[in-house]
């Protein structure tokens, strides 16, 4: 029997309060694995410590999987989370329904402009915004942008939905929603501020103006490992629970998340579920950007390459180990300093998350869509490491692995897929050609900053590093780096 209802779950395991007292008051865009162990977790113990009418709305953007999964178990999911401490599990009631804007952007903008919501959120992934960082604005060439340009009425893209959501609301005479981003970007409340108001410009200047006046963006840091559901996590959970849940996902137990308070229209008590809300969320932000998801690309394309099928694999792998170490130390050198924050501490607790034996994180996923995660991750990193005077041979490490990923060389390994938006472009410049020809076309790319184009030295690391990566086998590549 399919989960619908709390009744068919055991006591211990339903959730604090009773989620039918509680209305809407989130429309969240991008319904996957990250926001159900994240913001949904979350918004639930704050709905258990006494929050009012905030569940969530969960719509899916591109395919009707997820709501397919939780429409017809009423939004109800389990989750399972695993640490060190063993393992805890509960079902979530903070989501009301899900739904998919795909093809139908009509009931998602409804929900968006509807009076009882005060919040929108996001975790649609980096590539999903569109986003021209350099201008702080939006690429109108970017394929969801493009045809929300020309037909803003019926979007599909994230920043079609939200402006024409909003028009709607200024249209009626409602307060606007505040938009609250949960992707791992640097600063996201401000790129994403900064990519509506243009959108908004394009099509109408006046409501861009209004969204200039009036939107809040907060800026957050989120975390929290979460791989994609497998049947065994489908198992686990019908175990738990005693009925078919195809909604059920998996996380680690250590779980961040940094928060602005800026919310106009209120918000739930997160901060009694845990949340830390500072004015200095940048600073956190680059700091998990540049230490835990920098390592995590670097040891994704490395241990990839060197038959490392999941991160605690790659952390088993002793000198592939003291590189992912390496790399912590070297990006927690270029950070400023955050009051309260030991970043010797912060790295030795990543190291142990990426250990986790119970959680399956497969380097595959992580190596996706390197073009819209190195330049926050490595690149922007390597202009404070240089003002430091720092080595920067860990990042030079790094970006070499991601050009011999993104070479499609199968010397050392079975033939793959290379997953990202510019997957085109990428193999354009970098399929068949050797070291030099590969950096030559790469830090060209309109991703590299402008700064670090122009850095000889960095270039030509990487080019030495690559030209062993290309011909000879990961593992032997590592071994030698490790030992230096
Ligand atoms: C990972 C992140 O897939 C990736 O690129 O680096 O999803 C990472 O697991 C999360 O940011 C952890 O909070």
């Amino acid at each position: 029997m399919r989960l619908t209802s709390l009744d068919q779950v055991p006591e211990a395991l339903r959730p604090r309060y009773d989620p039918q007292a509680h209305g809407v008051g989130i429309v969240h865009l991008g319904l996957g694995a990250f926001h159900k162990a994240h913001q949904a977790a979350l918004t639930d113990l704050a709905l258990a410590a006494g929050s009012g009418d905030w569940r969530i709305l969960g719509v899916s953007l591109r395919s009707p999987k997820a709501s397919d999964e939780l429409h017809p178990q009423n939004g109800l999911f389990t989750l399972i989370a695993k640490g060190a401490e063993g393992t805890e599990a509960r079902v979530v009631g903070a989501i009301a329904d899900a739904i998919c804007s795909a093809g139908n952007p009509e009931p998602a903008l409804a929900a968006m402009a509807a009076e009882g919501t005060r919040i929108v959120s996001l975790t649609v992934t980096e590539k999903a915004y569109g986003l021209d960082r350099a201008a702080h604005g939006c690429d109108p060439a970017h394929p969801a942008v493009a045809a929300d340009l020309v037909s803003p009425a019926a979007p599909q893209g994230v920043l079609g939905l939200l402006t024409e959501a909003l028009r709607r609301r200024r249209d009626a005479g409602l307060a606007p929603f505040t938009v609250l981003c949960c992707d791992n970007l640097p600063e996201n409340g401000v790129l994403l501020r900064g990519a509506v108001v243009d959108f908004a410009r394009r099509i109408d200047p006046a409501l861009s103006e209004w969204i200039a006046a009036g939107v809040a963006f907060p800026s957050t840091m989120v975390d929290r490992i979460t791989p994609a559901a497998t049947p065994a996590t489908l198992a686990e959970a019908q175990a738990l629970i005693g009925c078919e849940d195809l909604g059920a996902i998996e996380t680690e137990s250590f779980f961040q998340w940094v928060i602005e308070d800026n919310f106009p229209q209120g918000r739930p008590a997160w901060d009694k579920a845990g949340a830390i809300f500072t004015d200095n969320v940048t600073a956190f932000e680059m700091m998990k950007l540049r230490m835990l998801n920098g390592s995590h690309s670097m040891l994704a394309y490395v241990g990839f390459h060197a038959g490392c099928p999941y991160v605690r694999d790659v952390m088993a792998a002793k000198p592939l180990a003291k590189l992912v170490r390496r790399h912590l130390v070297t990006a927690a050198a270029t950070l400023p300093e955050i009051p309260g924050i030991d970043t010797v501490a912060y790295a030795d607790a990543l190291a142990r998350r990426f250990e986790n034996p119970e959680i399956a994180h497969e380097t595959f996923q992580i190596a996706m869509d390197g073009s819209e995660k190195m330049p926050q991750r490595i690149f922007s990193a390597v202009a404070d490491a240089r003002a430091r005077g720092l080595d920067c041979r860990a990042f030079t490490f790094a970006t070499a692995a991601w050009a011999r990923h993104i070479s499609g060389a199968t010397h050392d390994c079975a033939p793959y897929e290379l997953r990202d938006p510019r997957t085109a472009e990428l193999t354009a410049m970098a399929g068949g050609r050797d070291a030099e020809e590969i950096v030559a076309a790469l830090r060209d790319a309109a991703f590299v900053p402008a700064e670090l184009r122009a850095d000889e030295a960095y270039w030509d690391e990487v080019t030495g590093l690559l030209a062993e990566m290309l011909f000879e086998p990961m593992r032997d590549v590592i071994a030698r780096e490790a030992a230096a």
